[in-house]
């Protein structure tokens, strides 16, 4: 097998530079066949043609020994580690007398192994350490591509895409070379990535076919992601028994519905055995499913799950139901609440392989929402929480904003106070899955910062209390490793000075204190304040003259706070102790409230949005000082100048709209004396 480096594409965060550690020394890798272990057996190859190292035959000194327990006897040096039972996909990982020891009961772990070791570098060969147990702690940790085959008239190739086109199809027909796929896999596996959904959750007709005559699309990506422990999963359409198999319904309690999605998945493994499953967007924005039937969503979930159960598939079948054709002057009906009145009444009558993949926040991947409620509420279904790494509401990578803090804060959110389980713990069966950044642009994820993103998602899955700036820091180490002379040290600092705090500052500078969907209709980008204010689709912030935010409490407003346990149910419904940054999700407030930081809701705007725009253009003029240094390309540099001049237009933007909207709305000026207007 060769490994992917490709030329002319920006390598991500495994450059060959990145393996001088191991490439330089001796390696005994003692495996078997299966397809991961070669992997691990290539790679050191690789990486010691790159550097110089060797691999060790049995039997002879090395540096560096990578082992299967179930190949054989193992090294002496593996021996001396050997312990309990290691688990699927986990490792061992130690130092004792000049060797550093991998060892892992299967073959994915071995190269979750292999990747560590590569992380760490010459750290890795370091001083001797006891033998530290690494073990996922989430069991699937998926990303979904939104890609279509065709491109779709509204939304291209790739919805939701800011990279540029598929990296699995051009104009309706597979890319002949997926070497690229095969790069982004191997890129994939070293954060831990272990599923992969292929095809937009919106099926349709030509990738509903992905199921059937286009099966060997699918196969061919299948066997790019498999040489490094990936499955591939598809969405499909809750109505293919009807547009593919000509039958007259798709009621899933219906026996000839059932028989078609038995055999249809039959025929799935026939060809791919280690397929993953399927991913289902049902009852949503116009996607078909079990409602037209009178049948509930886990009677939906349930067929396609008993097609999958005889082969070890999964069904993903998605939360995100609601209604998008809603009357804007109703007040009582609030998307917000959707999800949980859905499906929190279905807990416990979802098939074991049936996930439930919930979205972080009760509405749609706002830059600022309260964790769903649908997640602390269904203790008897596997839940898997789904993220955004492409950044749909969050500056469409044009703008600089890490996202890792915001899932970290997702993450260890309890919604039974400090005792509670936090939602990591909630999901280990489940999972986390997310939207993927990634396209065929050149340094993957059109800007090459927005890389980032893709690898905290990974690492987070792996390990979610890992802290952001760390991982930002194992993402900067890999992506550029150059020694450690001061240009380094000094991109380093200028990467944490730009991307740690950008999550809030973006926030600063958009829709303030939990108000979401103040962006344009349709693309949303840029500020459009009230874009969505007058429409169907259940968004809304109620700007009037008087006040702003929705009122969601039980005493006054929809009631969604009773969707919380305690204490949430009890600080969100209370105005004195609702946090200040979702003050607007769940209160309708006075612009002269004062919030708990001391200032007036309107003054927090103005005050917000100043600071926000401000910030954005402190991190552009830090970037432009990195100019002429040796550790980062001129290519590379000039893209992330472009955007971040992108970035300062439209914080600047955000900042005059919004705050000009609420000085309008409400009369009230900036205390500071700022021209605003
Ligand atoms: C929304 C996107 C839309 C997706 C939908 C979903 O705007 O393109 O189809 O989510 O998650 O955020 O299904």
């Amino acid at each position: 097998m060769t490994i992917p480096h490709l030329i002319g594409v920006h390598p991500a965060w495994l450059p060959p530079e990145a393996f001088s550690a191991i490439g330089s020394r001796r390696t005994l890798v003692q495996a078997d066949e299966s397809a991961p272990a070669r992997t691990v057996r290539a790679e050191v190859a690789d990486a010691c043609a790159r550097h110089g190292g060797a691999i060790a035959g049995p039997g002879e000194a090395a540096d560096l020994v990578l082992a299967l327990t179930s190949a054989g006897p193992l090294p002496p040096a593996a021996q001396a580690v050997a312990g309990p039972e290691i688990g699927a996909e986990g490792f061992l990982l130690a130092r004792q007398d000049g060797v550093t020891v991998v060892l892992a009961d299967d073959p994915a772990g071995l190269l979750y192994g292999f990747f560590e070791v590569v992380r760490q570098g010459a750290a890795a060969f370091g001083a001797s350490r006891p033998a530290e147990a690494h073990r996922p702690a989430l069991r699937r940790r998926m990303l979904d591509h939104w890609d279509n085959i065709d491109v779709h008239p509204v939304m291209g190739q790739v919805e939701r895409g800011y990279s540029g086109g598929s990296i699995f199809w051009r104009d309706g027909v597979q890319h002949e070379d997926l070497s690229r796929v095969r790069a982004y896999a191997r890129l994939l596996a070293a954060t831990g990535i272990n599923a992969v959904g292929i095809n937009n959750v919106n099926v349709h007709a030509t990738e509903a076919r992905l199921l059937t005559d286009r099966l060997g699309e699918v196969a061919a990506i299948a066997a790019e992601f498999r040489p490094y422990g990936i499955r591939v999963h598809l969405s499909v359409n809750f109505a293919s028994p009807v547009a593919l198999g000509g039958l007259d319904t798709a009621d899933p309690l219906d026996e000839r519905v059932r028989e078609w999605w038995a055999r249809t998945t039959g025929r799935v493994y026939a060809v791919i055995p280690d397929f993953g499953g399927y991913v289902v967007k049902a009852d949503s924005e116009g996607q078909p499913g079990p409602f037209a039937y009178g049948r509930s969503h886990a009677d939906g979930a349930n067929v396609l799950a008993d097609a999958l159960a005889p082969h070890g598939g999964v069904v993903h079948w998605r939360a995100f139901v609601y209604n998008h054709r809603q009357d804007w002057r109703d007040r009582s009906t609030d998307r917000a609440r959707a999800a949980h009145d859905h499906f929190a009444p279905l807990d416990g009558q979802f098939r074991d392989n049936a996930i439930l993949q919930v979205k972080h926040g009760p509405l749609d991947f706002q830059t600022r929402e309260p964790v769903s409620p649908v997640i602390g509420a269904m203790p008897n279904t596997r839940l898997a929480v789904e993220l955004q790494v492409t950044q749909e509401y969050t500056g469409q990578q044009r703008h600089v904003c890490y996202l890792a803090p915001m899932w970290s804060e997702v993450l260890g959110f309890r919604f039974r106070g400090p005792d509670g389980r936090a939602v990591a713990d909630v999901t280990t069966s489940g999972g986390l899955v997310a939207v993927s950044n990634v396209g065929d642009d050149p340094y993957w994820t059109g800007h090459p910062l927005a890389q980032a993103n893709l690898y905290a998602f990974g690492r987070l899955a792996w390990q979610p209390g890992l802290d952001p700036a760390a991982v930002l820091d194992e993402w900067i180490g890999l992506t550029f490793p150059v020694g450690q002379d001061g240009d380094a040290e000094r991109l380093r600092g200028t990467l944490h000075e730009l991307m740690d705090g950008s999550w809030r500052t973006y926030e600063r500078y958009t829709a303030p204190l939990g108000v979401c969907f103040m962006v344009r209709p349709g693309h949303h980008y840029g500020p459009d304040v009230d874009g969505y204010e007058y429409t169907q689709w259940g968004t809304y912030h109620f700007a009037d003259r008087d006040g702003i935010g929705v009122d969601r409490t039980r005493a006054t407003g929809t009631g969604y706070t009773g969707q919380y346990p305690a204490p949430w149910s009890e600080v969100y419904e209370s105005l004195a102790e609702c946090p200040d940054e979702l003050l607007l999700f769940f209160h309708h407030v006075p612009y002269g409230h004062v919030l708990h930081s001391g200032t007036t809701v309107v003054q927090h705007i103005y005050d917000a949005h100043f600071a926000g725009a401000e910030e954005a253009a402190a991190m552009r003029a830090r970037w432009a000082e990195l100019d002429g240094t040796k550790t980062v390309d001129a290519a590379l540099h000039g893209r992330v100048s472009e955007l971040l001049d992108e970035q300062v237009r439209s914080a600047e933007e955000w900042r005059d709209q919004v705050n000009t909207y609420f000085l309008r709305k409400s009369g009230v000026p900036d205390a500071h004396g700022r021209r605003i207007h």
